[in-house]
């Protein structure tokens, strides 16, 4: 028997990156969200940015938790026993430094990393297993919200204490109002006493902050750029990358690095699953990230807000990068 063909829309027309096309590219600005740059190919431009000498962040939050690592388990812990939860963990590379100084201090610990990435955390489990026998890697392949709740609902280790590590200032991608969120969604599968190790980028010179989103080898510019070439791929589109400029802009108002992609003529790019043709005019952006630049002043509402309250922090000399230790109310 024949199959009865309908008509239907390809699947790819209501997938995830379908949807950001449609609504991000048909309005006025055009965004993106940031979600899109980390495909295979976009995750491992990422590594290369946190190795970039303008990407200061990276390299600066390792030096804090190198030096404070001992000190912040010990805060954490308050005396019992410590699990380590991570949020966004990719391939886990800063955490080691918090296993060893929770190793050092109650000789094992259970480590679960979240992340939507599978392939991540098996690297991570693999690694870390091999350098760290005392370590238990219990992976959760899930977004945040979903990762915690499903740590919460086993229970495991109840007697003891968690540390939420959420670093890297991968809270500035959100905007303030979704920051919140997630830390409230955070805070609510927690008890009192847990607590949330928080590393934020913190507002500095312009000119370094630009340097860091626009870096001299253009490894950022084909970060960014990877989103369209990801879009030619997954949706059959036509973009040329060629005739989009990377743009890296401050926004004082609202205390950001805003990325941008500028259509550098006229054109029109055709996405064909969708019987979309987008029309671009010269010097137009889609907008594809924003990273918030924070004060202590913001880091301390937002954690109040969210039903934490600070214990601890510590910054680098030059006050680039902060790390908060806040514990659940
Ligand atoms: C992942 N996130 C914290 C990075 C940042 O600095 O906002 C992403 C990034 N975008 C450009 N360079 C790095």
């Amino acid at each position: 028997m024949s199959a009865i063909s309908l008509p239907r829309l390809p699947a790819i027309a209501s997938s995830a990156i379908a949807m950001e096309v449609l609504n991000g590219l048909t309005e006025c600005p055009k965004t993106l969200s940031p979600w899109l740059f980390y495909d295979q190919a976009g995750s491992r431009l990422f590594e290369a940015i946190t190795e970039l000498p303008e990407y200061y962040v990276t390299r600066t939050e390792r030096q804090i938790l190198a030096k404070h690592a001992a000190e912040i388990v010990a805060a954490a812990a308050g005396g019992r026993d410590l699990s380590i939860i991570e949020l966004g963990a990719g391939t886990a590379t800063k955490t080691g430094l918090l296993l060893d100084a929770a190793v050092a201090h109650q000789g094992t610990v259970i480590y679960y990393p979240i992340d939507v990435s599978e392939t991540a955390l098996e690297e991570a489990r693999t690694r870390l297993e091999s350098e760290m026998p005392e370590v238990t890697v219990e992976p959760i392949v899930a977004d945040y919200t979903e990762g915690m709740r499903q740590n919460n609902a086993a229970g495991i280790d109840r007697a003891g204490r968690r540390l939420v590590l959420y670093i890297g200032s991968s809270i500035g991608n959100f905007s303030p109002a979704d920051a919140l969120e997630v830390l409230r969604g955070v805070r609510a599968q927690l008890s009192p006493g847990d607590s949330l190790l928080l590393g934020t980028d913190m507002v500095k010179d312009t000119e370094m902050l630009l340097a860091a989103y626009d870096d001299a080898a253009g490894v950022t510019a084909k970060f960014n750029k990877n989103v369209l070439v990801r879009i030619n791929r997954e949706l059959d589109a036509n973009f040329n990358p060629y005739l989009f400029r990377h743009q890296a802009r401050w926004n004082e108002q609202h205390s950001r690095i805003e990325m941008h992609l500028e259509s550098v003529l006229a054109q029109k790019v055709a996405v064909r699953p969708l019987d979309l043709e987008l029309r671009f005019s010269r010097g137009e952006t889609i907008h594809t990230e924003n990273s918030y630049k924070f004060t202590d002043e913001r880091v301390l509402g937002l954690l109040t807000r969210a039903g934490f309250k600070l214990r601890q922090q510590w910054s680098d000399d030059q006050q680039w990068f902060t790390v908060y230790l806040a514990v659940a109310n």
